[in-house]
């Protein structure tokens, strides 16, 4: 029981502490790696400086009318931003997005006010998009059923149009229906659903292989056929327009990726480090429990290029909402690239090389 209280202590003690000052904390206890990047406070920078209080000046209004108007201009001036300013990121010649890839369209990623799901762009997302389709239109047929069921009883069997009403308790056909329907409606699910689940984790004959390995709080990505492995992290917001892409990206982008061609089926094995996370791109169909000392297996196969952003999807720890995932479909000449560049940067090696080291 000792241990069951000091644990919910701490838990209480993590919840109330802030961020920035749990740093001191956990360098002190040695719970967690203090040199995990810190998640800072969001800062909201106003245009122009902050009026100094101490400053004698302020509050002063020039006399002379001329002297105003210069006032007004030198204002407008700090609050205009500057006409010649790229409108995206990414039309800026002097972002540099990592890896040297291809500036790519953000296609998976969830939108303001958005219903349903982001864009399906694998067959396991195109699959279980439609089950789900097929289990809402199943659930509006029998919610339309109960709605009409109850609407007759009230009309046909109120105290007015039905004062005497029966004393029977019992109707063996009626029994056996209400049974029976629910039971045909779960077959009618099972039988669509589970081909779709066992399809998430049968893994067709792949054309590479990527470790995902869940830390706290950032994951890992490895290569084990080119042997190179990185990580990656939240970018801040003030990093964001470098790496390419837009402000509202923020808590999605990450400064690495992971990369993968378009139309290539990806053998994702996934494991945890420290606790439980789970990897998850919604686009894709795949939501994978990340268990230390255990590999799970599942696939994927992007068919569209672009940028797809997921997350953490299993509670686990105080960061657990800044270790998104960013994933880049790209065009195969442009893997092949990035693949040649990573292998230089991360020290890794193509298996066709060692062939021929071997020869
Ligand atoms: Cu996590």
């Amino acid at each position: 029981m000792k241990t069951a209280s000091f644990g919910t202590a701490l838990l209480l003690s993590l919840a109330l502490l802030s961020p920035t000052a749990l740093t001191a904390q956990e360098a002190e206890t040695g719970i967690i790696d203090p040199e995990q990047p810190r998640v800072e406070e969001p800062v909201l920078e106003l245009p122009g400086e902050a009026p100094d209080t101490d400053d004698p000046r302020v509050g002063e209004q020039p006399d002379d009318p001329e002297a105003q108007a210069d006032v007004a201009e030198e204002t407008e001036a700090v609050a205009a931003p500057a006409e010649d300013a790229p409108v995206s990121p990414r039309d800026d010649e002097n972002v540099q997005i990592w890896g040297n890839l291809p500036p790519l369209e953000v296609v998976g990623q969830p939108v303001q006010g958005g219903t349903g799901y982001m864009p399906a762009a694998s067959p396991v997302a195109h699959d279980t998009h439609w089950v789900s389709y097929l289990v809402h239109y199943i659930m509006l047929g029998i919610v339309l059923l109960v709605i009409f069921l109850v609407l007759f009883c009230v009309v046909r069997f109120n105290r007015r149009t039905n004062p005497n009403p029966a004393r029977f308790t019992h109707n063996t056909r009626l029994e056996v229906a209400w049974t029976l329907g629910p039971v045909l409606v779960l077959i009618v699910i099972g039988s669509f659903a589970l081909p779709v689940l066992f399809k998430q984790v049968n893994v067709p004959e792949s054309d590479l292989t990527i470790k995902v390995t869940g830390y706290q709080w950032f994951w890992g990505y490895e290569y084990p056929d080119y042997e190179f492995g990185y990580e990656s992290f939240l970018l801040q917001q003030d990093e964001l327009e470098a790496a390419g892409y837009e402000p509202s990206h923020y808590l999605m982008a990450t400064d690495t990726a992971m990369v993968v061609p378009v139309n290539k089926t990806v053998r994702l094995q996934v494991t945890g480090a420290d606790v439980i996370h789970s990897w998850k791109i919604n686009s894709f169909g795949v939501h994978m429990d990340a268990v230390p000392g255990r590999l799970n297996e599942t696939w994927f196969r992007a068919e569209r290029e672009g940028i797809y952003f997921g997350f953490c999807s299993e509670l686990c720890g105080l960061d657990h909402s800044f270790m998104p995932i960013t994933v880049k479909v790209v065009s195969e000449e442009a893997y092949e690239e990035w693949l040649d560049w990573a292998i230089g940067e991360f020290g890794g090696s193509r298996p066709e090389q060692k062939v021929a080291a071997a020869r």
